[in-house]
């Protein structure tokens, strides 16, 4: 059994029922979801021109090894939406493995996520559900990531509707 951290976005169509309904297919295709973190309106990191995005972070208990939770998670982006037609743009949902245990793995898949001490949407969320957990690569804490992040991207608790 191993222990993900996952990280969803979304940011076209309703981003707050996408995230509610990946993490109901997580739940079903993927393993038992345990920590989810509250959900965040997002600035746009990385192409500036399009729509604000929804983000969380969660825990889930997988017996799946990482090269299949990443055909999972691909099976689950095509399920609900088109896929995202560039880098860094628009998506329906958006599933990343932030971290599997203390693994790295430095293939063609990475884990952990290369990004995750950049990006203020990745840290803010995890902060919430595992501000202790060490990031394997940095040995650092999620928060001490955070307290050294120099991303300004702004990120809110959302308590909206869409
Ligand atoms: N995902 C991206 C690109 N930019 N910006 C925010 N705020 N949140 C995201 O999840 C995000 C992004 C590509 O995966
Ligand atoms: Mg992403
Ligand atoms: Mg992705």
């Amino acid at each position: 059994m191993h222990t993900y951290y996952l990280h969803l976005g979304s940011n076209q169509g309703n981003r707050k029922e996408n995230l509610l309904q990946c993490m109901d297919l997580i739940a079903q295709n993927i393993g038992k979801v345990g920590e989810v973190s509250s959900i965040y309106e997002t600035e746009p990191w990385g192409l500036k021109d399009q729509p604000s995005f929804l983000n969380l972070a969660l825990s889930c208990q997988s017996a799946l090894a990482p090269n299949d939770l990443i055909v999972k998670s691909k099976a689950i982006e095509a399920q609900l939406g088109k896929p995202k037609e560039m880098q860094w743009g628009p998506r329906f949902i958006d599933i990343d493995i932030l971290y599997c245990d203390d693994i790295i793995l430095d293939g063609e898949l990475k884990i952990p996520h290369s990004q995750i001490a950049n990006r203020n949407f990745v840290l803010l969320p995890m902060i919430e559900i595992a501000g202790d957990h060490v990031d394997p690569v940095h040995q650092k804490t999620i928060d001490e990531l955070y307290d050294e992040c120099e991303d300004t991207c702004e990120v809110y608790l959302y308590d909206g509707e869409e």
